[in-house]
């Protein structure tokens, strides 16, 4: 068998699986469209091509399932299928094809493993459509929620719908919930999204633990004014009030180590040059590796936001809307993930903490996780330039090999 290109193999499937995508700059697939369902069929290609059994489970997961042991525990892998909008080709989607090619290279190899595995293609992580996410390994966890059904997509298309225009039945959501005592652990290969690996020179790294993040909904209102005519201190001004804010939060996120502060969309009304904004409305979202820290950090900003609505006498509605705790990775995973990087290249891996969530966050509600981090060219991620190289894509393929054929069930 002459010695297979690995990361020239992923970078193939990788190619073809990026065209499954709406038209436009970088890639765009949404979870229960057609561009999914295209993908859907390049992921059954390429898992039949590895040996694996090929089914779809009712949250729209495409799972391929190696046994040779005729009923041992189950060892997961996966990612997720979708991307945001005009995102890049390697974000999830690259966590399945790597998973599936390590398998393909072990049964080429005629190595045959003493459990289970399965590898997952989750359909939404991004919760870019819907204003929720991680519904394929929640329902794994048995911890989605099944209200969720009910929210829509900026079409006014709930999720439900979506699911049984696609052909899936979501009222067996329920029935996928695995029993822990048939799964081993779950690890997932991702790219950092960073810049960490690519500056000390590597093509691997092991994550820690995923940072816990929570969302708040801000409204300051204040009084519109004519901007010619309203004296500087007679002014209720939402946007100086909403400025007091973003400076409170950036200032305490650079004060305090491991909290990232980040108010990413902001509207002002009515928003025009001539007119002082009388009401304001952001999302705060806050992350760090420690949920006390996270909580505190949310609270002290909490009451800034009070303090400054009082001081300029704003009104003020404050709501968290989001939070997911910080997930710790499985010591004895990341010891088994650094040990099969370690036989690849006489040195240990980094270690890192992820800012970034992932399915991985959720699957954590059923068994034991562990991730792995490759390097991602200038720490790019969603949006088109999203580059792996194919050197670190094969570094994780072997990292893989090697973490499978090692990993012993205790
Ligand atoms: O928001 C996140 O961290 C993830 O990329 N969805
Ligand atoms: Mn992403
Ligand atoms: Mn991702
Ligand atoms: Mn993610």
């Amino acid at each position: 068998m002459a010695d297979t290109d690995w990361g020239a193999l992923a970078q193939h499937w990788l190619d073809r699986l990026a065209e499954c995508s709406e038209a436009g700059p970088g890639v765009t697939r949404l979870p229960f469209t057609p561009e999914h369902r295209r993908v859907l069929r390049v992921l059954t290609e390429l898992m039949e091509q590895a040996g694996l059994a090929v089914r779809l489970d009712a949250a729209g997961t495409l799972i391929g399932r190696l046994d040779r042991t005729g009923g041992a525990p189950t060892l997961l892998l996966g990612s997720h299928q979708d991307s945001v909008r005009e995102g890049g080709a390697y974000d999830g989607i690259m966590g399945v094809v790597l998973p599936v090619l390590a398998l393909m290279k072990l049964n080429r190899d005629g190595v045959k493993l003493p459990f289970a595995v399965e590898v997952l293609a989750f359909a939404d992580e991004e919760g870019v459509r819907f204003p929720t996410a991680l519904m394929g390994p929640r329902a794994l966890a048995g911890t989605f929620d099944m209200a969720a059904l009910d929210l829509r997509d900026r079409d006014g298309i709930t999720l439900r719908r979506a699911m049984e225009d696609f052909g899936l039945k979501p009222d067996a959501l329920p029935g996928l919930r695995r029993d822990a005592a048939k799964v081993i652990g779950w690890v997932e290969i991702h790219l950092e999204q960073g810049p960490v690996l690519e500056a000390a020179g590597r093509n691997i790294g092991i994550v820690t633990g995923i940072c816990g993040i929570e969302r708040h909904m801000v409204t300051l209102t204040g009084k519109a004014a004519h901007a010619g005519t309203a004296p500087m201190h007679l002014r209720r001004d939402a946007l100086a009030g909403a400025a007091d804010l973003i400076q409170a939060a950036e200032t305490l996120a650079r004060e305090t180590d491991g909290v990232l502060a980040t108010v990413g969309a902001l509207q002002v009304r009515p928003g025009v040059v001539n007119a002082v904004p009388g009401e304001v409305a952001l999302t705060l979202e806050i992350r760090a590796p420690d949920d006390s820290v996270r909580e505190w950090a949310g609270a002290t900003l909490t009451q800034a936001a009070h303090d400054i609505a009082n001081r300029r006498g704003l009104g003020l509605d404050i709501a968290c809307t989001y939070a997911q705790p910080a997930t710790p990775c499985s010591p004895q995973i990341i010891e088994s993930l650094s040990n099969a990087v370690a036989a690849g290249n006489r040195e240990a891996p980094p270690l890192i903490a992820s800012g970034a969530t992932h399915d991985t966050s959720a699957i954590a509600g059923l068994c034991p996780v562990g991730m792995v981090f490759t390097a991602c060219r200038d720490g790019v991620s969603h949006h088109p330039d999203e580059c792996v190289e194919e050197v670190a894509m094969s570094a994780g393929i072997m990292t893989l090999e090697r973490f499978l054929i090692q990993f012993q069930l205790t």
